[in-house]
């Protein structure tokens, strides 16, 4: 996600959509030999990898993970050597904002990510292939991504720890995450935002910042337990107009995506805008990614983000505990909801039967639901 600077709210007519949404199936796993031809991630799975609360870890758990994560960022992508293989899905993330694969509904965009139906089918499938790449790197076919449950303090606290993901950034250094594995001087970013982005917002750093809690000088606060429940009652995946303005009573992917009061997004030098109304906080997801990177003015007058705040954001392996634990959330939602995901008429790669930008291999529709996935979580939030 982007953070946006955006001071005014224009706030302009929810856009009329001729796209329809049937509900009709809503509750019901669709039979079997439907006629849909699905596949899945882990075929060849018979038992449910787990993954586990961060604060469950043992200490050789944590270790391994992030030597794991280390040696992703050391290896050469097998598919583009210029980069790491790690630095794959940080340039996956960066360019599912790009206007091109972007859903232009007379000017007001969804992305092929985020601000759309597919924020959480994409996010699984991408952290799926984390996860292969992991236990590839590894040579362990068992290693999970572990989520951060940010309700939960025992988490919080199990998480932002020296031989973990480190912790805040260091004030009298900008913030500059100076402890743990990706402190600076250790992690170094080799894929930034797009410099027609950074101008948009901050300049990006080449190590990883983060100011907690901190958004221009107001505090915010991690969603709680009590939100994750409400956000559990959304009855529909999704709603019209189908982006950042999805009303969140109808809309669970918007309610745990977390715009509020969006504005319309618009496209810049080819990359996708998602600003929202001065003062309106953002929510759930959103709010995570600005908790962790802080948004803050230095004495020149010059505006800075941490990390998690850029298109880039998974530059800070943080963002892989925290998109589990968000896809954590999604199951327990759709558990008495599987294969809901009705939408049609949209452009290709938002349809249920679609395949998404850009794997296009498996469809939205076999993203949903996790152990014919290969995958469960320890638990669930109710
Ligand atoms: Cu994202």
């Amino acid at each position: 996600m982007r953070l946006s600077f955006g001071k005014v709210a224009t706030w302009a007519l929810a856009l009329a959509s001729a796209l329809t949404i049937s509900t009709a199936s809503q509750g019901v796993a669709a039979p079997a030999g439907s006629g849909e031809e699905l596949s899945f991630a882990r075929t060849d799975t018979t038992t449910a990898l787990m993954r586990r609360d961060v604060k469950d870890l043992s200490l050789a758990e944590r270790s391994a993970f992030i030597s794991a994560v280390l040696k992703a960022k050391a290896t050469p992508d097998p598919l583009d050597p210029t980069h790491s293989y790690y630095d794959r899905f940080v340039a996956w993330h960066r360019e599912a904002f790009s206007c091109e694969i972007g859903w232009n509904q007379r000017g007001n965009w969804a992305g092929a990510a985020h601000f759309s139906p597919t924020f959480l089918p994409w996010h699984r499938e991408l952290l799926l292939k984390f996860e292969d790449m992991l236990q590839e790197v590894s040579g362990d076919p068992t290693m999970t991504v572990p989520y951060w449950d940010w309700t939960d303090q025992a988490s919080t606290a199990a998480v932002f720890t020296a031989d973990f993901m480190g912790g805040n950034g260091d004030p009298a250094q900008g913030y500059a995450l100076t402890t743990g594995p990706f402190a600076k001087g250790s992690w170094h970013l080799d894929i930034l935002d797009p410099i027609s982005v950074q101008k948009a917002s901050a300049i990006q750093t080449d190590y990883i910042q983060r100011n907690f809690g901190n958004f221009l000088g107001k505090r915010v606060y991690r969603p709680k337990a009590i939100d994750v429940s409400h956000a559990l009652h959304a009855t529909h995946y999704d709603a019209n107009p189908y982006n950042a303005r999805s009303e969140i009573d109808a809309s669970f992917r918007n309610m745990l995506e977390g715009w509020r009061e969006a504005k319309p997004a618009t496209c810049n030098e080819g990359w996708i805008y998602q600003g929202q109304a001065s003062g309106s906080p953002h929510a759930m997801h959103n709010a995570i990614h600005i908790w962790v990177a802080g948004v803050w003015t230095d004495a020149k007058g010059v505006d800075h983000q941490g990390t998690m705040g850029y298109n880039t954001s998974p530059n800070d392996p943080i963002f892989f505990l925290h998109h589990a634990n968000v896809d954590r959330i999604f199951a327990a939602w759709e558990r008495d909801r599987l294969r809901y995901y009705q939408l049609s008429g949209a452009p290709f790669g938002w349809n249920a039967k679609d395949t998404m930008w850009p794997w296009r291999d498996r469809t939205i529709n076999s993203m949903f639901g996790t152990i014919r996935n290969g995958y469960e979580y320890q638990t669930l939030p109710s």
